[in-house]
């Protein structure tokens, strides 16, 4: 389809929960080699497996709340979106959420809260979280809003619901940048040299904040860290065929750190767009995108489902397995999820 068309949409949000669930499964491995990843993948187009359905973590569980809060206030309400991860949380605490959110989420469910992002400032001694956690659920912004401005606003707000240090809430901005740029065709053959370049300029306005810029030195970054890591990924995409896996974990990394996971879900996907040595030549791109994003071990399942969210909005809904999808907890959920932000998408103002 054409730019934010309806299958895109579907494609961002099914592929976002795919990454999840099925990444589930190598999260904190430190070594997995691609062997491994294919026979995990090929084991879900085998029927008669006796797994069951793979279960969604935290990342498609908070991506639920940001969802249903966009869509029932049909846009951005801190108050409602703070009440639905504080209630997801209590309903279904076991669905592996990071150790400090879990101190956020239950005191967002205190009824005496006034300002809500008050306890994500709390956290680590004051500092805020760094952790991916924004980043992981931050797609659906870029599939509410389309003003760029806008998409920078509330991803960031939303993030910081939980993550009050900016190389947390940063991370989402730039997750949900890069599904915006996606959606609007930017990963399409003319477009696709100056993505990254966008990406980097708009970090660049982003990261001269002053919160930022502090930020950075408290925790020994450079000045604009993302988008030093952006350019890494540029000059990785210039070696093309010759960056190996360690390579890319020790320029990137895979970590649970939103620095260390979203340029990383971004070259995943870049580097997905062509067939790769390694990965089967009948898979389709979205499909290398996600074992590639499994292969590199560490957060697999936030990788996969930030990288699934970019590439699906580029590649869309057709490019995914039916069986994938048929496996996956919450998948024909978001499949419903996804009609209803097109809708509201082409309901809202448009850019000016
Ligand atoms: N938590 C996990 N995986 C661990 C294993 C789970 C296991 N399956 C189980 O069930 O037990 N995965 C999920 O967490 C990540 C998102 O985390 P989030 O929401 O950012 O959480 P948090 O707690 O804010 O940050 C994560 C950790 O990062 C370190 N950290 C963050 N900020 C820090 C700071 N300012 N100073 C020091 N450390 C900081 C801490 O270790 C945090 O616990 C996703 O991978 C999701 O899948
Ligand atoms: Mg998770
Ligand atoms: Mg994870």
């Amino acid at each position: 389809g054409g730019p934010a068309s309806l299958s895109r949409f579907r494609g961002a949000l099914v592929a976002a929960v795919l990454g999840d669930c099925v990444g589930g499964e190598f999260e904190g491995a430190e070594e997995v080699p691609m062997d491994r990843v294919l026979q995990h993948l090929n084991g879900l187009e085998d029927e008669s497996r006796g797994d069951g359905i793979l279960q969604y973590s935290d990342d498609t569980a908070m991506t639920r709340c940001v969802v249903q809060s966009l869509l029932t206030r049909a846009g951005f309400d801190e108050q409602d979106m703070a009440r639905r991860f504080a209630k997801e949380y209590s309903h279904s605490p076991g669905r592996g959420y990071g150790a400090g959110v879990i101190q956020v989420l239950r005191k967002l469910a205190s009824p005496h809260l006034n300002d809500v992002f008050q306890p994500a400032r709390a956290q680590f001694s004051g500092r805020g979280s760094f952790g991916n956690g924004g980043a992981m659920r931050a797609a659906p912004f870029a599939l509410a809003f389309s003003n760029p401005v806008d998409i920078r606003r509330y991803s960031r707000l939303g993030a910081m619901l939980t993550h009050s240090c900016s190389l947390g809430y940063n991370g989402a901005v730039l997750q949900a940048l890069a599904v915006h740029l996606s959606l609007q065709g930017g990963l399409e053959l003319p477009h696709r040299p100056t993505f990254i370049n966008k990406l980097i300029s708009e970090m660049e306005e982003v990261e001269g904040e002053d919160a930022a810029r502090s930020d950075s030195r408290v925790f020994s970054e450079s000045e604009f860290p993302f988008c030093d890591r952006l350019h890494r990924v540029k000059d990785l995409m210039e070696r093309n065929n010759s960056v190996s896996i360690e390579e890319v974990i020790s320029e990137l990394g895979n970590g649970i750190a939103a620095l260390h996971s979203v340029p990383t879900a971004i070259f995943c996907v870049l580097h997905c767009l062509e067939p790769r040595e390694g990965l089967p030549e009948r898979y389709s791109g979205l499909e290398r995108t996600m074992a590639y994003s499994l292969a590199l071990g560490g957060d697999t399942d936030t990788i996969a489902c930030m990288a699934g969210a970019i590439a699906g909005a580029h590649y869309g809904i057709d490019a995914i397995p039916q069986i994938w999808q048929r496996c996956c907890e919450g998948a024909e959920d978001a499949d419903i999820n996804a009609e209803r932000l097109h809708t509201l998408y082409h309901q809202a103002p448009a850019e000016g």
